[in-house]
């Protein structure tokens, strides 16, 4: 039986799953959310009532969670690339940048963008400049741990990678990278030179007017 993937192509998480699904050409049905979808919304909020997306389908098993989609489809559909060392050691390097791209990169940008989504009586400037302080953290962070890798755990593209994509191509256009940060920009610029990231982020080209802070025209 198909994969089902429950997701949408602008979206940085579901980019993260996009990318091991595409380094694998691992074959799926796109299940694309659409908020006008009633039908499309209420599968979604039965298979997860949290309605965060992606969502994986598989022979009616529901798996959740962008890496733990990335670890099961390595484990249950795998292909030529493998995304987690089978060291455990190495294995525990890849899985310590996945958390970092997640805690310290996505969850900041994703506040800086939610509260600009909300009315002005909602907004929390002093939330929004604590996450433009840790993005800050995390460039300068990253691009002391980048020096002399060409991949976030070394020299093979894994799991870390395919987070540190979307999550760094979206939060150079929030808060954008000072160019001091040479380690970092060189490695965005690899990442979005890898084909199955390049690929992602021509599938969501035409869905730019979306983001709340003005897509900048490059990229
Ligand atoms: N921890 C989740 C985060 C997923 C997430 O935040 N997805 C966003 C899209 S990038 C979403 O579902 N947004 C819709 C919402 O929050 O209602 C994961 O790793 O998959």
């Amino acid at each position: 039986m198909t994969l089902k993937l429950y997701a949408h192509p602008f979206s940085s998480y579901c980019q993260k799953v996009l990318i091991a699904l595409y380094e694998n050409q691992t074959p799926f049905e796109f299940r694309q959310i659409a908020h006008d979808n009633p039908q499309l919304m209420a599968e979604l909020t039965a298979l997860w009532p949290f309605r965060k997306f992606p969502v994986l389908v598989d022979a009616g098993r529901t798996v959740v969670e962008a890496t733990v989609i990335i670890e099961y489809l390595g484990l249950y559909h795998p292909g030529p690339v493998s995304l987690l060392p089978a060291d455990p050691r190495a294995a525990l390097e890849v899985r310590s940048m996945d958390r970092f791209f997640d805690n310290y990169v996505s969850t900041p940008q994703q506040k800086v963008v939610a509260d600009s989504l909300r009315a002005e009586h909602e907004r929390d400037p002093r939330g929004v400049a604590d996450a433009r302080a840790m993005l800050d953290t995390a460039y300068a962070w990253l691009d002391k741990t980048m020096a002399g890798r060409e991949w976030a755990a070394g020299e093979r593209f894994s799991l870390a990678d395919c987070a540190a994509a979307p999550f760094l191509f979206y939060a150079d256009w929030t808060h954008r990278i000072d160019p001091s940060f040479g380690n970092v920009l060189g490695y965005r610029r690899r990442l979005l030179a890898r084909p199955s990231f390049a690929r992602a982020v021509d599938e969501a080209r035409p869905y730019r007017p979306l983001f709340p802070l003005g897509a900048p025209d490059r990229d």
